[in-house]
């Protein structure tokens, strides 16, 4: 029992990282390494879009201020993984 519910936060965690790795690599659209405040706009609109929720322009502007923590107007894939929450 306790064997199964490991192996199914194991799974969980591999699954969580690997989802992070493919949204940056989504999120990327022109592959160069880095997400334009544009391309993670397009991310807030999907997620948006998915939930019902109005209003991602400024969203993601919030959001891209927050993460870009070396203010150099784009993401790398460590600032896009850092969470919105972290100080
Ligand atoms: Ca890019
Ligand atoms: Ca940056």
């Amino acid at each position: 029992m306790n064997r199964s519910i490991l192996l199914t936060s194991m799974v969980a965690l591999a699954t969580v990282a690997l989802a992070a790795k493919h949204d940056f690599a989504t999120t990327d659209a022109d592959t160069d390494g880095k997400v334009s405040p544009k391309e993670y706009a397009t991310l807030v609109q999907m997620r948006f879009a998915k939930s019902g929720k109005v209003g991602y322009e400024k969203a993601a502007e919030k959001q891209f201020k927050k993460k870009d923590t070396n203010a150099d107007g784009v993401l790398s894939e460590e600032e896009f993984s850092i969470k919105p929450r972290k100080k």
